[in-house]
């Protein structure tokens, strides 16, 4: 059986006798050499995190197997989230795998088809509200002393605990840390996650710390303008969050790594995420498009040296967000099943 995060890190993590293994085999993901974006901006030395691949088809299966184990342990028998879909997907697999209930709290017509396919398919109890997801997250912050409920946000410290297991596996895969990390920034818990990652190998492996880069989307763009946005707006709607909860460690991260935090438009965010699907062969969804268009910009601008060690994180599955990826294709129309109609259909 191929080993979840809690059994091969258990080491770097706050388990005990007591915390069970809970595992649907996440982590363990492919950091894949990028063949022509890389090329193309100068760089030889970008790999892309495929974060996608994890069992519900985002990054949040490291931390929530261990926020669920510590759920499990602490004698919970319901999880809950608010969600911009693809923590209410994760929290609603790893319920369905132990037999917990789980409620996920939505901003209704936020959630992109897939997550919204895979809560429901997984068996959560969802509640959409009228409302966005940081209004979702207060009364998801009210419910959470109801006893036997386990909160598993980000604001729950496992959730950081299990995500920072990424950064330990990217040691490992480049032999090295790397001198950069892109990624996108919505509640900012990733951010955070990596940077204790880092921190700890650099305390206990002597291993040198990477510069992070977070992108936000123009439209939801706190952390970079200073001040919480009340209608945050983006494409990319995994991160369309206007209060981040992680605001202080991110900004932490950024200014200890001697990083930034940028915003990136929605049309930028687009076309990294077309970039990465035709010119790699790697399918994800528009919010981690935000840290690929970032690492574009900052190479075009002169800010990138040609040989640092780069890794991009793709934190979604593109298949989550069909409608995102559909925009600007079209699906040319049916022709009669002959040779002569398909020759000229390729023209
Ligand atoms: C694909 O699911 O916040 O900065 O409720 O789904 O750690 O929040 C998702 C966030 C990036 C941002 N990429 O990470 C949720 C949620 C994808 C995401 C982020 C999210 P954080």
């Amino acid at each position: 059986m191929t080993p979840g995060i809690i059994e091969r890190y258990a080491a770097w993590l706050p388990v005990t006798p007591a915390t069970p293994l809970v595992s649907l085999g996440e982590g363990s993901t492919p950091l894949v050499t990028s063949r022509r974006i890389g090329p193309s901006l100068g760089l030889s030395r970008l790999f892309f995190k495929y974060e996608g691949l994890n069992p519900s088809g985002s990054f949040k299966d490291r931390g929530m197997a261990l926020a669920v184990a510590k759920a499990i342990e602490s004698g919970a028998h319901a999880l809950i989230c608010a969600s911009t879909g693809n923590t209410s997907a994760s929290a609603s697999a790893y319920a369905a795998s132990r037999g917990l209930k789980a409620l996920v709290v939505l901003p209704s017509g936020g959630v992109a088809t897939g997550k919204l396919a895979q809560a429901l398919a997984y068996g959560a109890l969802i509640v959409p509200v009228r409302g966005n997801f940081d209004r979702a997250l207060e009364v998801v912050r009210a419910l959470a002393q109801t006893p036997g409920y386990a909160v598993v946000n980000s604001i729950n410290p496992f959730r950081i605990e299990g995500q920072k297991t990424a950064a330990l596996e990217v040691f490992e895969q480049l032999g090295v840390a790397p001198d950069r990390v892109f990624l996108p920034v919505g509640n900012a818990g990733n951010i955070t996650a990596y940077w204790r990652g880092f921190s700890e190998l650099h305390e206990k492996r002597g291993a040198s710390l990477p510069r992070m880069h977070g992108a936000q989307a123009t439209g939801a763009a706190p952390i970079v303008k200073g001040h919480p946005v009340k209608r945050p707006r983006t494409v990319a709607s995994a991160i369309r969050i206007g209060n981040p909860a992680s605001w202080k460690t991110a900004l932490a991260a950024r200014d200890q790594s001697h990083g930034s935090i940028e915003a990136v438009t929605d049309e930028e965010i687009l076309s990294a995420q077309r970039l990465l699907a035709r010119e790699e062969g790697l399918l994800a969804e528009p919010a981690s498009g935000a840290g690929v268009a970032l690492l574009i910009r900052m190479a075009q601008t002169g800010q990138l040296r040609p040989d640092e060690r780069i890794v991009c994180v793709l934190t979604g599955q593109g298949l989550k967000d069909p409608h995102a990826l559909m925009r600007g294709l079209r699906l040319p129309p049916a022709v009669e099943p002959t040779e002569d109609a398909v020759r000229a259909a390729i023209g």
